[in-house]
């Protein structure tokens, strides 16, 4: 009985960490596989604990159960030996996570530190983000929804340096499983390498402010040759260049943003900053 219910709980707890892992975001750059790994493990020691744990509670609790007998067991205090494994079996546990997750920081670190084959300049601001390529002379800004598309080619080491115009916001690509605050004032640096071609929608992660919700971009990745098809196209400015009117980057709204503002008290209204009360914004 004791066996089933153990494999009962094992099973449970196995299908628990394949759910969970399931739920991640399939992974995107290289770092992020890394990371998901790290959460992998993570999970599959929880779930080993757990069995352990729920395994020899389910078993004291029937194994030794009341059988109608009023007397006492034998009433055991303190066991050294006991004492000493289980106090060494945790620490030794979380010690590896922990050099495990070190591990992973460091390859992020070394990302960053690597030669960067594209470097590009991000500023998250109250409504949207601008994307700056100084080497190829690239500067876009989306406001509100759809937001801007930051083209990168794949396999190439992206290094980032992210900024904040105003408030904290935070860059965030789920399937990057990554995420870094644009702070006023300060420069966070970070740099990834994109696995396969695809579209990789980003979310501000910090709440910022009314259009919080409103910020999203997507992070484009293509082969190096489509990459350098829309350096060309978008060389010197290129589309959207322009800042965005509506809400100025480095402080207070516009009357355009605040006529924005006030129009959203309206529950559900999909009035955004880059609607109708500011042009589209630019791609
Ligand atoms: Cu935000």
């Amino acid at each position: 009985m004791t066996a089933r219910r153990r494999a009962t709980a094992i099973a449970g707890l196995t299908a628990i960490g394949v759910v969970a892992a399931g739920c991640l975001p399939a992974p995107a750059t290289v770092e992020a596989r890394r990371t998901a790994d790290l959460y992998t493990t993570f999970v599959a020691v929880a779930a080993v604990v757990a069995a352990i744990v729920i395994g020899l509670s389910v078993f004291a609790i029937v194994r030794y159960r009341a059988r109608g007998d009023e007397t006492l067991p034998r009433q055991v205090i303190g066991n050294t030996r006991l004492e000493a494994v289980w106090t060494a079996i945790p620490l030794i546990t979380v010690a590896v996570l922990f050099g495990l997750t070190v591990l992973v920081l460091n390859a992020f670190d070394d990302a960053t530190r690597a030669a960067a084959g594209v470097e590009i300049r991000v500023t998250g601001f109250r409504w949207g983000w601008r994307f700056e390529y100084p080497a190829e002379g690239i500067r876009m800004e989306g406001v509100g929804r759809p937001g801007p598309e930051a083209y990168v080619p794949v396999g190439e080491n992206i290094h980032v340096t992210l900024t904040g115009a105003d408030v904290i916001h935070s860059f965030f690509v789920p399937q990057f499983l990554f995420k870094r605050d644009a702070i006023p004032g300060r420069l966070n640096e970070f740099a990834f390498t994109v696995d396969a071609p695809g579209r990789y929608g980003g979310q501000c992660a910090e709440f910022c402010g009314l259009y919080h919700s409103q910020m999203p971009f997507t992070i484009v990745a293509v082969s190096p040759a489509d990459y350098e098809a829309w350096v060309a196209a978008h060389r010197g400015g290129g589309a959207g260049a322009s800042a965005s009117p509506g809400v100025a980057p480095g402080g207070s709204a516009s009357p355009a943003a605040s006529t924005a503002a006030g129009a959203s008290t309206s529950p559900g209204a999909s009035t955004s900053p880059g609607g109708s009360a500011a042009p589209e914004p630019s791609r």
